[in-house]
């Protein structure tokens, strides 16, 4: 249990890198996230040492030896930013020699594994944004506030009882720009983003709204990927915004090149047309796009997704270069099992975009629809050589990766009914630390039938499956970055 005393000389934010199947490369983008909320505490508290420790940067060995130095008058602020890195967290909380500690990150949310953290380890944590939430913590840990006035806080009561306090949001124009540099090395990060498959010298993560635009859209058609996690209620933002950010990060780090924004928006490419004229039309005339700064794009394929030649124009004239497609599957039969509102024509519209406008495509698929065939899953390969005949070396990097069924995802709800109604595994649902590869495994027992009794059992399956995702991660014109999981 965390000691309030008002003895606190540091605070110091720990990101611990994904645990397994992933060999250490160095991260390319500075975390968003976590600077952001280390700044925002080093404004409250200027007496206060703020210190920032990425370990998807440093190595996970390199940052369990920071964590070990730091001082018992330190606040550890641990970022489960996956739950892949979650078994990382606990080594580095097992490690710490300080007691005040709070989790913070996608894994803790309260419906993932949050609870479980608060209930099983006794940590305090703090679900969802972390800005506000972090600056409240901390003045509970100088005697200054109540643990129940801390907004998003689960934790344990005196008497074990499990607390959640009300959950805020903020939209993000609320929160100051990030100044990377006064905690990280932003040279290490361009070094390695250089040597990666983007157009630019050094990038940044630009998160526009968040929660997914196609999920609201679809509430009531049930829209919501089968594989993703994300489901918070969408955020649209002031278009105004997005120009600043930009103008910001070229004047701040411009020296070091080319600017590219990584701006992880599916859901905003689902703000359409109208919202990014505005856009366009508010954009900044002191920076040059595709000059001064460059841009990638999340996307999915669809009406309103990345369909219409009008919004190609707006996003290329904004300066968009990348786009990354989540394509997933390449029949409709497995597209409509992933949820995923798409067909295969409008998978062919994206390439007719590409082809007009000359945008890259960094294309991903998702490999464990329900019912995938094998003749389904090798049509993706099909796909892409089609692709490459039409786009050449503009196919930047392909992605195949089997499905993962993440906690808070819509398949990882269908996997635990699964497991209640077969009386099976019920203890993969009830910790913190599931062993995501059995879930995986599980998945593709219970839910792609037809791919098992083809390939002769669920190993099988699953070899055939890796078979092709090689295939496909040899694709691209430029090498497939390193940490997709396999
Ligand atoms: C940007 C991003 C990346 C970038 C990260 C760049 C960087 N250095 O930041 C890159 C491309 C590298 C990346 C990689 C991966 N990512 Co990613 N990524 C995202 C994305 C799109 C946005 C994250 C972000 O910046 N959000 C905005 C900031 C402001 O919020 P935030 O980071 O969540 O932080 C806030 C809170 O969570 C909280 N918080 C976070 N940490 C802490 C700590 C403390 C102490 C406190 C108090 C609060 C707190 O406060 C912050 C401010 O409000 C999310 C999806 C999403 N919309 O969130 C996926 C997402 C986080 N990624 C995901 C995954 C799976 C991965 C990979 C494992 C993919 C892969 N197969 O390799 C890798 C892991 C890489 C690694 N080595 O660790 C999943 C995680 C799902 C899960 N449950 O595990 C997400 C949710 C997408 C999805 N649904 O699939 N990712
Ligand atoms: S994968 Fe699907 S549900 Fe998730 S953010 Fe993208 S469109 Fe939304």
């Amino acid at each position: 249990m965390n000691k309030i005393n008002g003895n606190l000389e540091k605070i110091v934010i720990a990101i611990p890198e994904v645990a397994k199947g992933q060999s250490f490369v160095g991260a390319s983008l500075p975390p968003l996230g976590v600077t952001r909320i280390a700044k925002m505490a080093r404004a409250r508290f200027p007496y206060l040492e703020v210190e920032v420790l990425d370990g998807v940067q440093i190595g996970q060995d390199q940052l369990r030896g920071r964590v070990r130095e730091m001082s018992s008058k330190s606040l550890l602020g641990i970022s489960a930013h996956t739950s892949l890195n979650w078994t990382n967290c606990l080594e580095i909380i097992e490690d710490s020699p300080t007691d005040k500690i709070v989790v913070g990150g996608i894994h803790a949310e309260g419906d993932r594994c949050g609870k479980y953290i608060a209930q099983n380890r006794g940590l305090d944590v703090i679900q969802g944004q972390g800005e506000i939430a972090l600056i409240q913590y901390v003045e509970y840990i100088l005697g200054k506030r109540k643990k129940e006035e801390v907004d998003n806080l689960i934790y344990l009561d005196k008497n074990k009882g499990l607390r959640e306090n009300k959950i805020s949001r903020q939209s993000q124009e609320f929160f100051p720009f990030v100044d990377y540099e006064s905690f990280l090395d932003v040279s290490d990060y361009s070094r390695v983003f250089r040597n990666q498959f983007l157009t630019g010298d050094i990038g940044f993560t630009m998160v526009s709204p968040e929660g997914c635009k196609w999920q609201d859209m679809n509430k009531k058609r049930g829209g919501y990927c089968l594989f993703c996690d994300i489901g918070t209620e969408y955020l649209l933002h002031d278009p105004r915004f997005f120009g600043r950010w930009i103008e910001d990060h070229v004047k701040r780090y411009g020296h070091h090149g080319k600017v590219f924004m990584v701006n992880y928006a599916d859901e905003t490419t689902g703000a359409g047309l109208g919202w990014w004229t505005e856009v366009l039309s508010n954009m900044p005339k002191n920076i040059k796009p595709h000059e001064d700064y460059g841009i990638k794009i999340y996307t999915k394929s669809g009406k309103g997704f990345f369909y219409s030649d009008k919004l190609a124009d707006v996003f290329w004239r904004l300066g968009v270069e990348d786009i990354h497609v989540g394509f997933e599957a390449v029949t409709d039969e497995d597209l409509r099992s992933l949820h995923k509102g798409s067909t295969v024509r409008h998978h062919e519209r994206v390439v007719e975009i590409a082809k007009n406008y000359g945008f890259r495509i960094i294309g991903s698929f998702v490999l464990g629809a329900p019912l995938a065939t094998k003749k389904s899953l090798e049509g993706c390969i099909s796909f892409v050589d089609r692709m490459k005949e039409s786009l050449g070396d503009k196919v930047a990097v392909v992605t195949g990766s089997p499905l993962l069924p993440l906690p808070g995802s819509p398949s990882w709800e269908m996997l635990r009914q699964e497991a209640y109604h077969r009386g099976k595994h019920l203890d993969l649902f009830e910790t913190d630390n599931p062993d995501l590869y059995q879930a995986r495994r599980l998945w593709y027992d219970w839910f792609c039938d037809k791919l098992c009794i083809e390939c002769g059992g669920v190993d099988s399956a699953l070899g055939y499956v890796k078979e092709i995702s090689d295939k496909l991660n040899c694709m691209g014109s430029l090498p497939t970055p390193e940490n997709q999981f396999g």
